[in-house]
């Protein structure tokens, strides 16, 4: 039996390379993102690559009716969402608490956390009714330790750490699996938006060392999906060899 997986954020980086990855595997997807031109590319790739069925869901996770509307209306099959990618999620800015900016933070919170909260608030309880299914987090090395100016992005990934173990005491008596994936640095257009379109900002941070890929943690995160019923990850922190830490790189400059 085929699987149906719901994918945040799957426009771009991460949650791209999943919806590849679980294609690959003829997995029926949901792909959610605002890019709708982004979304409605990658579907039709994917339905005339692997042959699989694709709802394309665009709306962004922070507006509250949205994210109701989008995900309360599911119907049949659709409805039968055996795992939850919860990837959708951004740094915007990097700066400290004295000079961050406090629209970055509004947004890196409304998105990272509440729009989590908004999605899992939605499919949990389908989950539930029909007895069976997987929430696997995308939380981050910055949500295991901090670094300098990098605050308010880690409180939103310690927060998803947090979130992470609360649902999975929450879901314990249901059977439902509740998984995090901890990424450290993986090139994807993640530093593009922290740094705001400032191309040379972003590969700044890639240089010297090799990165992940997305595609490395669509592996882990495909790993972890394919489990036994009765085996679970509960956190995986997945890093390039080359990064000890968020802020203690071995860079060859
Ligand atoms: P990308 O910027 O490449 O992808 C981010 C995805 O999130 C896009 O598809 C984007 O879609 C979506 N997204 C952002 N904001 C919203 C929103 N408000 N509503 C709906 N979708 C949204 O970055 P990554 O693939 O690297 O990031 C994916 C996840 O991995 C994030 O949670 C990030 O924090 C985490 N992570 C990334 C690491 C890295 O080094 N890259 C390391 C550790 C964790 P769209 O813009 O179309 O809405
Ligand atoms: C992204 C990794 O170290 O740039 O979550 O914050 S880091």
């Amino acid at each position: 039996m085929h699987r149906t997986i719901l994918i945040t954020g799957a426009t771009s980086g991460i949650g791209r390379a999943c919806a590849i990855k679980f294609a690959g595997d003829n997995d029926r997807l949901i792909l959610t993102g605002r890019r709708a031109d982004r979304l409605n590319e990658l579907a039709e790739s994917l339905q005339k690559e692997f042959g699989v069925e694709v709802l394309s869901l665009n709306f962004d996770v922070r507006d509250k009716e949205a994210v109701k509307r989008h995900l309360g209306g599911l119907q049949g099959k659709w409805a039968s969402i055996d795992i939850l990618i919860n990837n959708a999620g951004l740094a915007a800015g990097f700066d400290s608490i004295q000079e961050g900016s406090t629209d970055d933070w509004d947004q890196m919170i409304d998105t990272n956390v509440k729009g989590l909260l908004y999605v899992s608030r939605m499919i949990a309880p389908l989950m539930i009714k029909q007895g069976r299914g997987h929430i696997i987090n995308v939380g981050s090395i910055a949500g295991k330790m901090v670094y300098p100016k990098g605050g308010v992005y880690c409180a939103t990934k310690f927060a998803v750490d947090a979130i992470t173990q609360s649902m999975r005491v929450d879901l314990l008596a249901d059977g439902i699996k509740v998984s995090q994936v901890c990424p450290g640095a993986v090139e994807t257009e993640f530093s593009v938006v922290r740094y705001k379109g400032n191309k040379e900002k972003a590969d700044g941070v890639y240089k010297g060392f090799q990165p992940l890929t997305a595609e490395d943690i669509a592996g882990s995160i495909y790993w972890i999906a394919g489990l036994p019923a009765h085996v679970n990850i509960n956190d995986l922190v997945v890093m390039p060899v080359a990064q000890a830490s968020p802020a203690y790189f071995n860079k060859k400059l």
